[in-house]
């Protein structure tokens, strides 16, 4: 306990210098983190946000690009040297490209450094002079953040919760079957350890696909360079003897090492220094999978977002050191799936869905907002006459066929409790609508000089994100 304390002391200690030396230079640096769960639309996002903040024309909403504050954007190496990159010009190739396509799938932390020039535009410009902002892009996994929960938690404890929650999902018959032959009183023996460790990971990955989004350790989905290590290899256990040298006193051991390896360096070295943060959240999808997976999303979230509490939890209070995320924006994304006339009801749904962490951290001094977004406008929207009346809908290429289709996903109800409460009381479907999905592929895009690619909302997005600091 004092020897964490104190390593954390140490690491807050050496970024204090770092942060003095950006301020010698008079550099200001704005680090925005980006998250979501898997396929919310991180890459898309990212890309398109950057591809926009270079080339301004559709940032009307942005102030500091409508009235010129903005002189140049540009991409420079970022400032840390272990990240990986974000891929920015394969992902840009890959939507706007002449067979524009989606971007492949990400599945672990990247980072962008995209740095600004800015004069005040008016009367300011000559006091002020010319300076530098630089905007960190940390993308992340929002799977990540659900590892804080174990932060507090003991091997016994954790096994004991993962095993309550076995009870009552799908899919956990093999694992079960692989413990039946185990004694994790014996020996440690590798071989056995990583037959144990597989059967788990086929289970957590059978219930990712089932839908349910809490299923930690959230590594053993998305392994990255770490798959095959000893950290990753392990499972839960009943409790029983774990005598020294044995399976048990090794996975516990393994445990405290995921939690002190993996866990809690990610809080340390990325998530505790960011100023700014988006969460991306594909409500649409939820909502079309019906009341199981908007519940599952809602509970999943408001694990999530527990991490921006810091005075809830005595890891992250001792990380921050009174510090805090500014700004949070919780984004539902693809609303080019609607007609504009129907956003406002997205935006609430998504206010609903996050509105009890949303008060929390207002109440922790974080400035939140809901917003519908489209990082990647992919359709036009039309008005089409169905027999008496007419009917507002998107039209797009669609992803399967190639086929151009116009898409009326069916109305969202103006009250959002219509879809949260069935869902929180366990419905199987949605009673008197059902929500169409379609897959959409990028269109082609002929852009004019000085435009990104087109979006909605993105420029609103951005100005509440960063416009105060342009
Ligand atoms: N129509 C539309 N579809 C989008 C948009 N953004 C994302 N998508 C869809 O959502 C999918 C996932 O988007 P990504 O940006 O790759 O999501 P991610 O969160 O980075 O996903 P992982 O890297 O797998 O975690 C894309 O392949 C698209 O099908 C958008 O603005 N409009
Ligand atoms: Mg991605």
């Amino acid at each position: 306990m004092v020897i964490g304390a104190i390593a954390d002391g140490v690491t807050r200690g050496v970024e204090a210098v770092s942060g003095t030396v950006t301020g010698a230079f008079s550099d200001e640096v704005i680090r925005l983190g980006v998250t979501g769960l898997s396929r919310a639309g991180k890459t898309v996002f990212i890309t398109s946000l950057v591809a926009n903040l270079m080339n301004r024309g559709r940032m009307g909403q942005l102030r500091a690009a409508a009235n010129g504050s903005i002189r140049t954007a540009y991409l420079q190496p970022q400032p840390d040297d272990t990240v990986p990159r974000f891929d920015y010009e394969t992902h840009l190739d890959a939507l706007t490209g002449p067979a524009p396509h989606w971007p492949e799938s990400t599945r672990a932390i990247s980072e962008l450094r995209l740095s600004f020039r800015v004069q005040q535009a008016g009367l300011l410009a000559g006091l002020r002079g010319v300076r530098t902002v630089h905007l960190d892009i940390v993308d992340y996994p929002g799977e990540w953040l659900l590892d804080l929960a174990l932060i507090e938690k003991d091997y016994a404890e954790w096994s004991a919760d993962t095993f309550a929650r076995m009870e009552v999902r799908p899919h956990s018959e093999a694992f079960r079957a692989a413990l039946e032959t185990a004694d994790p009183a014996a020996k440690l023996e590798e071989p056995e350890a990583k037959r144990l460790a597989a059967a788990f990971t086929e289970y957590l990955k059978a219930t990712r696909e089932e839908g349910y989004s809490d299923c930690t350790p959230g590594r053993f989905l998305l392994p990255g360079e770490m798959e095959g290590s000893p950290v990753l290899t392990f499972a839960p256990l009943p409790p029983g003897e774990s005598p020294r040298g044995s399976l048990a006193r090794e996975f516990a051991r393994r445990y405290d090492a995921y939690k002190r390896e993996v866990v809690k360096p990610f809080f340390r070295e990325h998530f505790a220094r960011i100023d700014r943060q988006i969460v991306l959240v594909d409500a649409l999808g939820a909502i079309h999978a019906g009341p199981r997976a908007v519940e599952d999303l809602r509970r999943t979230l408001a694990e999530i977002l527990t991490a921006f509490r810091p005075g809830a939890n005595s890891f992250l209070s001792r990380i921050f050191g009174g510090k805090r995320v500014e700004r949070i924006l919780f984004a539902a994304t693809k609303a080019d799936h609607l007609h504009h006339a129907q956003h406002p009801q997205l935006t609430a749904i998504m206010e609903a869905l996050v509105s009890d962490a949303r008060r929390r951290a207002d109440f922790a001094g974080a400035r939140t907002q809901a917003m519908s977004i489209a990082a990647l406008r992919a359709t036009t929207e039309d008005r089409v006459s169905h027999g008496e009346e007419t009917l507002d809908v998107v039209r797009g290429v669609l992803l399967d066929s190639g086929k151009r289709a116009a898409f009326h996903p069916g109305a969202l109800p103006a009250d959002p409790s219509h879809l949260l409460v069935p869902a929180r009381q366990g419905a199987e479907a949605w009673l008197d609508e059902d929500y169409a999905i379609m897959r959409f592929a990028p269109q082609p895009i002929a852009l004019k000089p000085g435009e990104g690619p087109p979006h909605i909302r993105l420029d609103r997005a951005a100005e509440f994100l960063i416009g105060d600091r342009l």
